[in-house]
């Protein structure tokens, strides 16, 4: 089982959190998933399949960082976490895509059998397509009901184009494509830098940049937040494989890939994919510098990360 996320060695104030988000978050997306406007029908296959996509107990890490991130500037919470509600939408439909025969072609996720195991490949991808659309449709919604409870109208704009740069040609769609046409052989350190840059970087900078962006912080500001999130992003993909290198199912909730999958443990061995997390964490430190004693709780998700064991 993959949840929650292994924060056994951090500090009460993080591993406090980390549990509050996770549980705010869970509260929050099931209303979010189904929009004001939708009517249950019986004979529909798509809500069940698409709640499980998105209910299952995943980690809610990229929520936990839209909420660090934004505390560093006092963004509103309520805010914070209908932004990472979106960001999980994407990471879910992404999670659903990954698994299907024509990609990683894995039958379990989550510790659970993959949903196109369960519901049928139609299913799951359409549920893919409904949790994306839902993922934009919730954030501009809340541009609309700004004086609500929502979202500034321009910042709600700011995190739609933010997301869209995250999911397509700039993020995961392109680095799984470039991910599906590498092989052993051209699996150069720089190819493999930029597939997870995009596969998995580019949500984390987004979460990052969402939190940021609702607590209005300044261009620089951005940047160093979104050179903390790259270097996250990267860090946790690297440990992500170590995990699934230990051969089971156990560690990461998902089953092994059949074809072998162009990654830095191929790449660089075990004891360099190590060392390379813990460089890349250490890089990620380093841009925090600007925001002092504020930055505390995103450091340690950092190292948290870097060292958690599922
Ligand atoms: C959805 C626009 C869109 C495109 C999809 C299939 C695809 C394109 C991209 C694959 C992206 C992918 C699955 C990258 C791996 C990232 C990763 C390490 C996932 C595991 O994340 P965790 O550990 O999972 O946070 P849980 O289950 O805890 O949520």
């Amino acid at each position: 089982m993959a949840a929650p996320v292994d924060s056994s060695a951090s500090s009460p104030a993080l591993s406090h959190l980390l549990a509050e988000v996770r549980a705010a978050v869970d509260a929050r997306l099931p209303s979010l998933l189904a929009g004001d406007a939708h009517v249950p029908d019986p004979r529909d296959p798509l809500p069940s399949a698409t709640r499980e996509a998105l209910l299952s107990p995943g980690k809610r890490v990229r929520p936990a960082l839209v909420v660090l991130a934004g505390d560093v500037f006092e963004a509103p919470r309520p805010r914070l976490i209908d932004a990472g509600c979106a960001i999980e939408m994407v990471h879910a439909a992404s999670l659903v895509l990954d698994d299907l025969p024509s990609m990683d072609d894995a039958t379990l996720r989550r510790g659970r059998p993959a949903l196109h195991v369960a519901h049928g490949e139609g299913n799951a991808i359409l549920a893919a397509v409904t949790l994306l659309s839902r993922a934009f449709g919730l954030l501009a919604e809340a541009g609309l009901h700004a004086r609500r409870g929502g979202i500034p109208g321009s910042a709600a704009l700011d995190l739609v184009s933010r997301l869209a740069d995250a999911s397509g040609l700039l993020g995961l769609a392109s680095g799984q494509a470039l991910d599906l046409a590498t092989d052993e052989t051209d699996a150069t350190f720089d190819r493999l830098e930029t597939i997870h840059a995009r596969k998995t970087g580019a949500l984390f900078v987004a979460s990052a940049e969402f939190g940021a962006v609702l607590g209005g912080a300044r261009q620089n500001e951005l940047s160093a937040v979104r050179s903390y999130a790259r270097n996250v992003g990267l860090a946790f993909q690297i440990v992500d494989d170590l995990l699934e290198t230990r051969g089971d199912a156990g560690e990461t909730g998902k089953s092994a890939r059949r074809a072998p999958a162009p990654t830095f443990v191929r790449h660089v061995g075990e004891a360099g994919a190590r060392t390379l997390a813990a460089e890349l964490t250490q890089h990620a430190l380093e841009s925090l510098k600007p925001f002092g004693k504020k930055a505390e709780l995103l450091r340690e998700f950092a190292e948290m990360l870097r060292d958690r064991k599922r």
